[in-house]
């Protein structure tokens, strides 16, 4: 594949905006698609990854869609495949109620990353561990990121770091960086 620019297609002006960052690092441009995807209920985040490539027309561009959860130890995983459905139910407050008390305070953010090109498909995947803090710090990012310390951090949210500094270690720069890296392979 020799194009210099790839499409992502989300709902998620965020993620564009994090993943463009890392892609530059490999000379790669990245457009928007916007669209409101159609998820399949799936454990497997790679699973819905493919899947959401599928449900994309095809017109011949190289194009990125990236399936991305909060993954609680506690709580086995959940809200994982479920992460915007429970932030939109119960927000940061009501997952930090859920935590309450609770001593075990793992967690993961996963990013799975679909690209397709004419037939081919290739998932790539990057993951953050850290823990779930007691209260909510920072503006910055979105989502879960105000509860969130990496734990290769220094005791900051993700809410509390520039983009950069989440980008240097999130799971979604990871499961970018791999797919900036193939894509430089193929060149
Ligand atoms: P798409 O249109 O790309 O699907 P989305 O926002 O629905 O955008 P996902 O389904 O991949 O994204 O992600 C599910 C949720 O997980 C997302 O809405 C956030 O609540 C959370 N999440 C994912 N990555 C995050 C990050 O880097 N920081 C904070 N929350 C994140």
């Amino acid at each position: 594949m020799k194009e210099n620019k790839i499409w992502l297609a989300t709902g998620n002006s965020h993620k564009v905006k994090e993943a463009r960052e890392v892609l530059a690092e490999y000379g790669i441009e990245l457009g928007h698609i916007e669209v409101d995807r159609i998820e399949i209920q799936s454990d497997d985040p790679g699973e819905i990854a493919v899947y959401s490539l599928t449900q994309l027309p095809d017109d011949g561009r190289p194009v990125a869609i990236e399936d991305a959860g909060f993954f609680i130890d506690h709580y086995g995983g959940f809200p994982g495949p479920y992460s915007s459905y429970a932030l939109d139910k119960l927000d940061n407050p009501g997952m930090l109620k859920l935590m309450e008390g609770v001593e075990e305070r793992g967690a993961a953010y996963h990013s799975y990353v679909g690209f397709r090109f004419g037939e081919e498909v290739h998932v790539f995947q990057g993951t953050v561990r850290g823990e779930i803090a007691d209260g909510m710090r920072g503006t910055n990012g979105f989502g879960y990121d105000p509860i969130f310390v990496p734990e290769e951090g220094d005791g900051r949210t993700f809410g509390e770091m520039t983009d950069d500094e989440k980008n240097a270690i999130s799971h979604r720069a990871r499961a970018f960086r791999a797919l900036g890296e193939w894509l430089q392979a193929q060149k």
